[in-house]
């Protein structure tokens, strides 16, 4: 790959949902643009995560593109919880759809990235070995991509089969009668947990932090209501993009305190029932777990409810009734090394034919951070975001020009519709790149001091709520040594837009433009 010859106008990282919509907006736009992306196929998170039991926890038609009412009237979506290869086929669709497969190279990986300054250009160096140059750079990388393993020595020594849920093979693999582990017990490892205990003929299950989760109450959808919501989309996905979290909901006109018990419990069952619930789960756990230890070993104690991500299951909980499921506390007994034969605690060795790591990712700045990215003057990102990632409304860093991160971190991305999110970032950077072209300039650059003061606003916001109390990944606290910062913006996804319209319309507020 030499793209030295013809500098395209665009160079994006990530074929995800990102990446593909970026491409599909600037080729609109008449611009000459490339994704470059690792996997084979297109998709994103949806192509790595095949783990079964994979599934959306937001729901299909809120979680689904809106640039397009074709695409939206004509995609049928047959579960009110898409799985992991729905969503994947959807995707693969939307890149057919709109021929984008001929301006993305597969199976190549950017490893780094260079501003020339001279010429108002970055060049981009990948593996297998190629170079391309363009105007912009624009990073659709992901915020769950890089995954994280367990800080526990031998894994090269163990024997048996290792998975990880998120690079989960293509082809599907059989637990039939097999000893397996699962490592892990974040909304991965909750949703893969009852599909493998169906297999194998014994599951240990090694929990660090129990987690809350709620059923998810997924269900095929029923013609009417998606009848009813294509009759309404374009209001509804204006009131997504008006919301806090990119779903649109009736906030609370009452205090619990203010009703009877009785009308208390009423409400909060119902709220159960509907799985969108955040309180009753150490009960609902005590109700559905038979025996009393397990049961106050899988209920969450060691942080505020939400402040982790809560998670949402199929039959999670009882799971663990099954007497050939096994859970083990690694609060109690902590993981000390992979052996040939399995993994031992500080208890005893477990012997496995296969382990399940569901041990998380990297967030937000992990896959960031793998690409080595040279500034202005030839300073490393990676020295910038030392302690923690500095830029301008999670979009732009001072000090490498024409660079663009789609929900990058400081952004609302995780907490959110993470296509609400999406979309608004993708257009966001297509309009800036158009009304640079329009006023004949080269190069956009957020200040230092546009810069420091986001960075501030951000952590301010964070700071009033309980999420910095949690050891989480919105923390980075899930790795060792990474800085522990609030990651997502938390203030709303509809005050976020109108902030970074405002900055649009104030002619690019907050950035140099030259
Ligand atoms: O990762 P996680 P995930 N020894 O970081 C444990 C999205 N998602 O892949 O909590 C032992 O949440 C770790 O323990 P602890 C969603 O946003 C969405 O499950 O750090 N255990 C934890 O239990 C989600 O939040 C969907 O103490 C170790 C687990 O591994 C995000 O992705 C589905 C360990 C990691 O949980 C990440 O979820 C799936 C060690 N050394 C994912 N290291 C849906 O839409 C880590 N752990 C439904």
């Amino acid at each position: 790959m030499d793209g030295k010859a013809e500098p395209l106008d665009a160079i994006i990282v990530g074929a995800g949902i990102s990446g593909l919509y970026q491409l599909h907006r600037l080729r609109e736009m008449g611009m000459r643009a490339r994704v470059i992306e690792a996997a084979d196929g297109v998709g994103g998170t949806w192509y790595w995560n095949r783990y079964p039991g994979a599934r959306c926890d937001i729901p299909s038609m809120s979680y689904s593109y809106s640039f397009s009412p074709e695409l939206e009237q004509d995609w049928e979506w047959t579960e009110k919880y898409p799985s992991q290869p729905e969503v994947l086929r959807y995707l693969e669709h939307v890149a057919d759809r709109f021929g984008l497969l001929r301006d993305i190279t597969l199976g190549t990986r950017v490893t780094a990235a260079r501003f020339d300054e001279a010429a108002a250009r970055w060049t981009v160096t990948t593996d297998p070995a190629g170079e391309l140059a363009a105007r912009f750079l624009i990073l659709a990388t992901g915020c769950l991509s890089v995954p994280k393993l367990p800080e526990i020595p031998g894994l090269d020594r163990y024997r048996g089969r290792v998975h990880r849920t998120a690079r989960w093979g293509a082809g599907e693999e059989s637990f039939d009668g097999l000893r397996v582990g699962v490592i892990g017990t974040g909304s991965s490892g909750i949703q893969v947990i009852p599909v493998i205990a169906r297999q194998a003929a014994e599951l240990t299950v090694f929990q660090r932090t129990p987690n809350f989760s709620m059923p998810a109450g997924n269900r095929p959808l029923d013609p009417a209501e998606v009848a009813g919501m294509k009759a309404r989309y374009r209001q509804w996905r204006q009131a997504q993009r008006a919301s806090g979290f990119g779903m649109p909901s009736d906030p609370p006109t009452r205090s619990a305190l203010d009703v009877s018990p009785a009308e208390r419990d009423a409400a909060y069952q119902a709220g159960w029932d509907r799985g969108d619930l955040t309180s009753l789960i150490r009960a609902k756990i005590r109700a559905t777990v038979h025996d009393r230890d397990l049961a106050e070993a899988l209920s969450p104690r060691t942080f505020p409810i939400g402040t982790k991500r809560p998670c949402l299951d199929t039959g999670y909980y009882a799971t663990f009734n099954q007497a050939h499921v096994r859970l083990v506390d690694l609060r109690a007994t902590p993981l000390a090394e992979f052996t040939p034969a399995g993994v031992r605690t500080s208890e005893r060795e477990h012997e496995l034919d296969a382990i399940v790591l569901a041990t998380g990712f990297d967030a937000l700045t992990g896959a960031i951070a793998a690409i080595d990215i040279r500034g202005q003057g030839g300073a490393a990102l990676a020295d910038a975001w030392r302690d923690g990632p500095r830029n301008y409304l999670g979009l732009a860093v001072a000090g490498f020009p024409n660079l663009f991160t789609i929900t990058g971190p400081l952004s609302p991305s995780v907490l959110s519709n993470m296509m609400v999110s999406i979309e608004q970032h993708v257009e966001w950077i297509a309009d800036c790149i158009a009304a640079l072209a329009a006023a004949g300039r080269r190069t956009i650059e957020a200040t230092e001091r546009a810069q420091e003061n986001w960075v501030r606003h951000v952590a301010m916001v964070g700071a009033v709520t309980l999420f910095p109390t949690a050891d989480s990944w919105y923390m980075g606290a899930n790795v060792p040594g990474k800085p522990r910062v609030f990651l997502p913006y938390l203030g709303g996804v509809g005050e976020y837009r109108r902030k970074c319209d405002q900055v649009a319309a104030q002619g690019y507020r907050g950035f140099t433009l030259a």
